[in-house]
């Protein structure tokens, strides 16, 4: 099963988005809280290559980017092999 980590702030639309797709697959995964601990958010900078906003998505520690690039790799059929 793959390891999945979603960095995510509690108002955030994408999160939620992001969240649900990975849901509706079945997906377990690490939601990493930046509301409950904001000071792993530089850690999330430093992963995602200079990204700041959220969520930031890493699949198997490959960063993946947001939610945006979550759903583009599933509308490509990427996303279901990666998940395992
Ligand atoms: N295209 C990005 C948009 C992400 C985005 O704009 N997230 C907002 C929160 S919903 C954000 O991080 N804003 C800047 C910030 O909170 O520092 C994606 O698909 O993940």
């Amino acid at each position: 099963m793959a390891k999945i980590e979603i960095y995510t702030t509690s108002i955030c639309p994408f999160c939620h988005a992001a969240k649900k797709l990975l849901t509706d697959k079945g997906a377990d995964f690490l939601e990493i809280s930046l509301t409950q601990e904001p000071h792993l958010r530089d850690r999330m900078v430093e992963r995602a290559n200079g990204g700041r906003t959220v969520p930031q998505i890493f699949i198997n520690d490959a960063h993946i980017g947001g939610c945006d690039d979550l759903y583009a790799l599933d509308s490509k059929g990427e996303l279901d092999p990666l998940l395992g």
